[in-house]
C-alpha cells in the first residue's frame, strides 16, 4: 500500500516568523516584538521578517508552482484583536484575502489560531496566569471562525504548548507551569467549542503538539519500553501525555491532579478530529533513568540548529500516538535547518535537506504501509524565516530568503519535494 490518493502534502509557517508589518494597519505588538534586549540572537527582531504581509501573493505563487496541496499558516492574534473587545477589520481582511487566493489556487488552507505570539495586551493582563485569557482566546477564535470558516475546514487551536508555555514562564518567572497549563488547556477547549459553534461547515480540529517520542534502540530499549517511555510521567510538560491525555482521553496526569478540576475537564476534553504533531527527532534517552544519550554520540548527524537526524521518529510517533489516541495522524511540521546560501550558479543546492526529506518520508510511508491512518505531511517551512531566539541565521525553508532584498530563491530540495508531491510519494 502506498500513500492514499487524498494524502495532504504541504508546508507550514507561522505569522510572527514570516509576516513582518508588525505595526501596520492597526496591529499591536506581540511579546516577540518587544522581547527584552539580549534574548534574541544579535538582538534581531521580527518586525520585517520575510515581509510576507506585503509579498504573500508571490509566496502563494511559489506554493502553486511547487504543487502544494495544503498550507498551514497562523493568524496573528494582535492583528485581529489589537485590544480587548476591538476587532481590526484590516487585519481580518489580510487573512480573508489569503484564504480566498489559496482556495482559488486549489491549496487547502489550514489555520493555526495561536503560534507563540501572545499579544502584549494579553501578556499585560496576566497572560497564561489568568483564566480570563482563555475567555479572550475563545472570543478571538469566534471572530476568526466567523470570518474564515466558509473556506477553512482545518483548524488548529495552538502550536506546541510545550514551547510557548516555557517561553511564557521565562518572561514571567512568577508563573507556575501547572497553572499556565490549566489556562492553556482551558483556552484550547473553549476555542474548540467556539469553532464548532460558529463554523459555517463541519470543521476538522486539532491541537498541534511537539511530538517528542522515544524510539527503540537495539540492546538498550525495545519497542514496548520505548512506547511506554514516550508517555511516561517523567517527560512532564515536554512530553505529549501532559497535554494530550486531558485533551483527548479526559485523563489527568498525576502532576496535574491538584490543578485540573472535573469542571475544567468538561471544557478541556472536547472531541477532536485528528492528532497533529510536529516531529523532528526522538527524545533523549538520558531522560530515562539509566538510559544512554544519543545526543552524546560524537559526530552524529545534526541539523544547523542541532536537532539530531533521526528519521525513524516519524514512524514511531505515528504508531505510538495512533495506539494511544486513536485519531488520524497529521504531521503538521517536519523539516531541516541547513547552512544554505546562493551558490555561484545562482542556485541553492541543499542535498542534505533533500536526503532528510527523502528518508523522513520513507518512515512516514512505512507507517502508512502498516495501515496507520496518516493523513498528511507538512514540511516546515515554506520560507526561511525568523527562528525565534536564534533570529535569522537558522534556515529551514524550501525557499531561500535574502533578508536584505527579500528576494526568494527556490532551493533544490523544494523541486525534489515537488516531485514527491506530483508522484504522490511514488518516487520515494
Ligand atoms: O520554527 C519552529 C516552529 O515555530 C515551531 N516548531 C519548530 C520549528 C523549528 O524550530
Amino acid at each position: 500500500m502506498s500513500f492514499p490518493k487524498n494524502f495532504i502534502w504541504g508546508t507550514a509557517t507561522a505569522a510572527a516568523q514570516i509576516e513582518g508589518a508588525w505595526d501596520e494597519d492597526g496591529r499591536t505588538p506581540s511579546i516577540w516584538d518587544t522581547m527584552p534586549e539580549g534574548k534574541i540572537a544579535r538582538n534581531e527582531t521580527c518586525h520585517v521578517a520575510c515581509d510576507h504581509y506585503h509579498r504573500w501573493k508571490e509566496d502563494l505563487k511559489i506554493m502553486k508552482k511547487l504543487g502544494m496541496k495544503a498550507y498551514r499558516f497562523s493568524v496573528s492574534w494582535s492583528r485581529v484583536i489589537p485590544r480587548r473587545g476591538e476587532i481590526n477589520e484590516k487585519g481580518l481582511k489580510f487573512y480573508r484575502n489569503l484564504v480566498d487566493c489559496l482556495t482559488e489556487m486549489g491549496i487547502e488552507p489550514m489555520v493555526t489560531l495561536f503560534h507563540s505570539d501572545m499579544p502584549v495586551w494579553v501578556f499585560e493582563a496576566g497572560g497564561w496566569k489568568k483564566e480570563k485569557t482563555s475567555d479572550d482566546f475563545e472570543d478571538y477564535a469566534r471572530v476568526v471562525t466567523e470570518a474564515l470558516s466558509d473556506k477553512v475546514k482545518y483548524w488548529f487551536t495552538m502550536n506546541e504548548p510545550q514551547c510557548f508555555a516555557s517561553d511564557y514562564i521565562m518572561l514571567d518567572p512568577e508563573a507556575r507551569m501547572e497553572e499556565v497549563t490549566r489556562n492553556i488547556l482551558l483556552a484550547h477547549g473553549k476555542a474548540v467549542r467556539a469553532i464548532r459553534k460558529y463554523a459555517k461547515q463541519p470543521a476538522k480540529i486539532g491541537l498541534v503538539i511537539m511530538g517528542l517520542c522515544m524510539e527503540p534502540v537495539e540492546g538498550v530499549m525495545d519497542e514496548l519500553t520505548a512506547e511506554a517511555a514516550t508517555f511516561s510521567e517523567e517527560m512532564r510538560y515536554m512530553g505529549m501525555k501532559w497535554w494530550m491525555d486531558p485533551v483527548i482521553l479526559g485523563e489527568i496526569p498525576s502532576a496535574l491532579q491538584n490543578t485540573l478540576s472535573e469542571d475544567d475537564m468538561k471544557i478541556i476534553c472536547q472531541p477532536l478530529d485528528l492528532f497533529a504533531g510536529n516531529v523532528y527527532f526522538s527524545a533523549n534517552y538520558a531522560d530515562i533513568p539509566g538510559g544512554v544519550n544519543p545526543l552524546a554520540v560524537p559526530g552524529m548527524p545534526k541539523s544547523q540548529l542541532g536537532m539530531p537526524f533521526k528519521p525513524k521518529c516519524m514512524y514511531y510517533f505515528a504508531k505510538f500516538v495512533w495506539h494511544r489516541y486513536h485519531l488520524p495522524v497529521l504531521f503538521t511540521e517536519n523539516g531541516f535547518s541547513n547552512v544554505d546560501f546562493i551558490m555561484s550558479d545562482g542556485k541553492v543546492h541543499d542535498p542534505q535537506r533533500q536526503d532528510y526529506i527523502h528518508r523522513y518520508l520513507l518512515e512516514v510511508k512505512r507507517a502508512v504501509e502498516e495501515g496507520i491512518p496518516v493523513i498528511g505531511y507538512l514540511y516546515w517551512s515554506l520560507l526561511d524565516n525568523f527562528e525565534w531566539f536564534h533570529g535569522y541565521d537558522i534556515r529551514f525553508g524550501l525557499v531561500y530568503v535574502d533578508y536584505q532584498t527579500q528576494q526568494r530563491t527556490i532551493k533544490d530540495s523544494a523541486y525534489y519535494y515537488a516531485d514527491v508531491i506530483r508522484s504522490n510519494g511514488e518516487i520515494l
